[in-house]
């Protein structure tokens, strides 16, 4: 049992074997991976809309077209706008779509920004993002986080 936990990637004809062939444990192991897996592939659906991999504002367009009435949803597209999971597609599930990536985008140009001040000062920032910023000021960091990476690249630059 131990051992099947440690092996990555198993194929799916080895996975069958085991399935079928296995001990109780080892099938019972199995099988709970393959929940596992499951539950992780749609957790990380939930909110990608176009289904490539990233939450960010080509979702948020997609959906804002929907609620606007100028677009149709698949019916996989719907699951994945569903972020409430109250079975409809609406403008609360906007709210956590709209709030979740742009977020994630902060998030991403808090570290770009560390990145670079490490490249620049050879000085490691230890720790993690911390967000604490309401909605209604998350575009104004946005853009304050750009300039201060313009910032610094400029300064890199000069000197
Ligand atoms: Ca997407
Ligand atoms: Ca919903």
């Amino acid at each position: 049992m131990f051992l099947l936990t440690i092996i990555p990637d198993i194929s799916s004809s080895e996975r069958l074997k085991k399935l079928q062939e296995g001990s109780i444990s080892e099938k019972h192991a199995e099988v709970e991976k393959l929940d596992k897996e499951l539950l992780a592939k749609q957790a990380r659906k939930k909110g990608d809309i176009n289904d490539d991999g990233k939450i960010d504002h080509e979702d948020i367009e997609i959906l804002k077209d929907y609620l606007g009435g100028k677009s149709e949803l698949t019916e996989e597209q719907r699951k994945n706008s569903d972020l409430n999971q109250d079975g409809v597609v609406d403008e609360r599930d906007f709210k956590i779509l709209y709030s979740f990536a742009t977020r994630r985008e902060v998030e991403d140009k808090v570290r770009d920004l560390q990145d670079l001040y490490s490249s620049l000062s050879g000085q490691h920032i230890p720790g993690h993002v911390v967000l604490n910023v309401d909605n209604e000021n998350i575009e104004s960091v946005k853009s304050e986080l750009d300039s201060a990476k313009a910032l610094l690249v400029i300064l890199n630059k000069r000197f």
